[in-house]
């Protein structure tokens, strides 16, 4: 697990107050996607609305919310979030979303070796559909079952070291660590975004 004290903090946008004087404003399209089941819906319905629901609804199609959050006082994010369906009858609609997408929530069930094992070939289609750099963090999910884990930390770990990309698990029932994931995304999607800006001064 990585060092608290080394992530990216991001706070949700409080509508009330008066926009940042100084802020930067960016806007992102990010994607959530992993096999059915592993907890990608309930990811974004913690990240979006705190909330948590053991109910099992299995995603049709693509999903979408929206989320303004800032980046370390400075930056006001806006991320388009896609939430898609891990059901294998919906991968070539779930392809389509992929096009200009700025990053990509990767995810796996720490329960479960055979979502694991999908991971490099959902890495592949980022890859294939993209047509672009996307950022990616690799987030395995339900790190409140502990007592059920089949995902070896230090596999994850060597898995996301290998593709070079953050790592970083979840529990979408209590809430640890799920801010954090997103944080990962937006801070290296700011860091893209600013050096292209730069590239192109
Ligand atoms: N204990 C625990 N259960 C979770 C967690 N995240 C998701 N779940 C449960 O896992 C089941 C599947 O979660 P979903 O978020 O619907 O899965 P999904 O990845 O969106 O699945 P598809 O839409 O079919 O692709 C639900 O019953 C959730 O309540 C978690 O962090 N901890
Ligand atoms: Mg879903």
């Amino acid at each position: 697990m990585k060092d608290e004290t080394t992530r990216p903090s991001i706070r949700s946008s409080d509508p009330t107050m008066q926009p940042n004087q100084n802020s930067n404003k960016m806007h992102f399209k990010v994607l959530i996607v992993g096999d059915s089941s592993v907890g990608k819906s309930a990811l974004l319905l913690r990240f979006t609305e705190d909330q948590f629901t053991p109910l099992f609804t299995s995603t049709i199609g693509v999903d979408f919310k929206v989320k303004k959050v800032t980046m370390r006082e400075t930056t006001d994010v806006k991320l388009s979030i896609w939430d898609t369906a891990g059901q294998e009858r919906f991968r070539t609609i779930v392809a389509s979303y992929y096009r200009g997408c700025d990053g990509v929530l990767l995810v796996y069930d720490i329960r479960d070796t055979v979502s694991f094992q999908s991971v490099e070939r959902w890495y592949a289609e980022i890859g294939r559909y993209s047509y672009g750099n996307p950022s990616v963090v690799l987030v395995g999910t339900k790190c409140d079952q502990e007592d059920q884990r089949q995902v070896p930390m230090h596999e994850a770990q060597a898995l996301a070291l290998e593709m070079g990309i953050p790592w970083i698990e979840t529990s979408s029932l209590t809430g640890h660590n799920v801010d954090e994931a997103f944080g990962l995304l937006v801070d290296s999607m700011v860091r893209k975004r600013t050096m292209q800006k730069d590239k192109a001064m």
